[in-house]
């Protein structure tokens, strides 16, 4: 199928999904994303989350960085945090441990977190905060007209890589499995079914979650194109060990296809938050108005004694 084609089969499916209900209940301005924009499939993907998973606008913060995924707390019915460029992360992380009751989601682009942000997405996965990460992925800076990005593949003709783009792309699924996320996923906004239904898992798993959405930028990006993807892609194979980091690692690092699903679930593991409010509980049986709880797990008594 060519290009055009598929482009005028997403604009199709996103007129369709907009006439729904749960547009209604849960957007909000609307969306100024170019027509064919991948990112709306992130947004419809939300959308679908909060219909299925019941979570009322009000026990959803959405906090996000800078670019045209940026704006994405904008365009749902909830809490929003529109933060400084790369930051989004360290903020939802703070945001879920002051409110551990509400359901906190990352929106952000490439450039957002793994250039300028980049180094705040090791920490997230290994601190296993249970927040979900939803990584727009269109492989250049799309608000900011076409600069290469870090997921901008070798060789790739930019605004600002005339001659092609000389480094190696990162990837971020290999990222999280490395740094030791307890739930992995990409999607691809050409398969909005597949989409919404790793977006569900991944805000249901208890603990880190990152979801790379190959999210095509069809006004500055000419080469990571709807096409490409659909001809590139192919879902993960069913009924694997979803533990298995090695299989996982092994899908994620097959070069001559881009696999989608979920790669990797570790369910079980204890979140930054439940620890956190552990030691809170701890430091609260003194009732005596010192906050002496510390991160180690064991609490002092005030008088310098370790109680655990
Ligand atoms: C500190 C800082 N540096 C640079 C910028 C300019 N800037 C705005 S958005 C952006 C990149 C956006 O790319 P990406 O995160 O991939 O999001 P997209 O627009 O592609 O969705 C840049 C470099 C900025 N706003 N703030
Ligand atoms: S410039 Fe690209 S990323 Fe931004 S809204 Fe348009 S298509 Fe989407
Ligand atoms: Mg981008």
């Amino acid at each position: 199928m060519s290009e055009m084609k598929r482009k005028e089969e997403i604009l199709v499916n996103i007129s369709q999904v907009r006439k729904k209900k749960i547009v209604e209940k849960h957007g909000r301005l609307r969306p100024i994303f170019c027509g064919g924009c991948g990112h709306f499939a992130g947004l419809h993907a939300v959308y679908h989350m909060m219909s299925e998973l019941g979570i009322e606008n009000h026990q959803l913060v959405i906090v996000s960085g800078i670019g045209c995924s940026g704006r994405f707390p904008m365009f749902v019915n909830c809490y929003g945090f529109h933060g400084v460029h790369g930051r989004a992360l360290p903020v939802a992380l703070g945001v879920k441990l002051a409110n551990p009751s509400l359901t906190v989601l990352v929106v952000g682009g490439d450039g957002d977190g793994l250039g300028i942000g980049g180094g705040h997405l090791p920490h997230a996965a290994r601190s296993n905060v249970d927040i979900t990460y939803i990584l727009l992925d269109n492989s250049i800076y799309g608000l900011t007209k076409g600069q290469v990005a870090p997921t901008t593949p070798s060789g790739d003709v930019t605004s600002t890589t005339p001659y092609g783009n000389p480094s190696r792309p990162l990837d971020p699924v290999k990222l999280s499995l490395v740094h030791g996320a307890t739930f992995v996923a990409r999607g691809f906004s050409g398969r909005p079914d597949e989409l919404n239904a790793i977006v569900v898992e991944a805000v249901k798993h208890r603990g880190f979650s990152l979801v790379q959405v190959l999210s095509p930028c069809v006004t500055f990006n000419r080469n990571e194109t709807y096409e490409k993807y659909y001809e590139m892609t192919e879902p993960l194979p069913g009924e694997r060990d979803l533990t298995d980091w090695d299989q996982a690692m092994k899908f994620a690092s097959a070069g001559e296809k881009i696999y989608t699903g979920i790669f990797y679930q570790k369910p079980g593991v204890k979140t930054l938050d439940e620890f956190c409010v552990g030691v809170i509980r701890k430091v609260g049986e003194f009732d005596d108005g010192r906050i002496t709880g510390s991160l180690s797990g064991k609490v002092e008594n005030g008088e310098g004694k370790v109680v655990e």
